[in-house]
């Protein structure tokens, strides 16, 4: 009993020091497409009762390529400590065609928060932002855990611009030459199927902000 309360005031301490853990769904996610692969996007896909849109595809399929975009509403005021972003793959190998050995191409993750992260996927968001880094490598991925990246630097950024809205977008480093897509589960793949898969803006907030 009295290691079990330990426990409970060192959890509680730890919380303390590390402020508030926001974790945030995306408002809009979907695709930028170059159908014909001639490096301009002319069509944008969103999940709709029609067509759903259970995966979000980066690289090249087929001749078109794949861009993939996440929205998200910040919160009001948050000073942020620490800001990741986690996304589950699908699939056997993660990506398409979906063959033991294959591996999707590099990609390269882009943060933008200013007029065109509104809440809706748009042309507009192809081209916006800044690079953040690398979110998935050209090798075989371990299904068995989500794809987790860094981007507190972007996130402070954009609360100190004032941004109400911060957008990621998912593209292939070379993207004529890919020779896959990678498979991102969608919003609506997590509302049908699996709620852990989530595509998560995770904030941990800074304990005595100024409110
Ligand atoms: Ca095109
Ligand atoms: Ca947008």
């Amino acid at each position: 009993m009295k290691k079990l309360f330990f426990l409970t005031l060192a959890c509680g301490g730890a919380m303390l020091l590390n402020g508030a853990e926001l974790k945030l769904q995306s408002a809009a996610d979907g695709m930028l497409i170059d159908r014909n692969g001639d490096g301009v996007v002319e069509s944008v896909l969103t999940h709709t009762q029609e067509k759903p849109v259970l995966e979000l595809l980066t690289g090249k399929l087929g001749n078109g390529i794949h861009r993939s975009v996440l929205e998200y509403k910040l919160p009001e005021k948050s000073a942020v400590a620490k800001a990741t972003l986690t996304v589950t793959l699908n699939g056997r190998t993660g990506c398409h065609p979906d063959t033991p050995g294959i591996a999707g191409p590099e990609t390269v993750l882009w943060v933008y928060w200013g007029t065109e992260a509104d809440g809706k996927i748009g042309l507009a968001d192809d081209g916006a932002g800044e690079k953040a880094g690398v979110i998935l490598p050209n090798r075989a991925a371990d299904l068995s855990r989500p794809v987790v990246v860094d981007v507190t630097e972007q996130l402070k950024k954009a609360v100190a611009a004032g941004a109400g809205w911060i957008g990621f977008r998912l593209e292939a480093a070379d993207e004529k030459n890919a020779a896959a897509a990678w498979r991102i589960r969608s919003s609506e793949f997590a509302r049908r199927y699996a709620a852990s898969s989530l595509p998560v803006l995770t904030i941990v907030t800074e304990q005595g902000g100024r409110g």
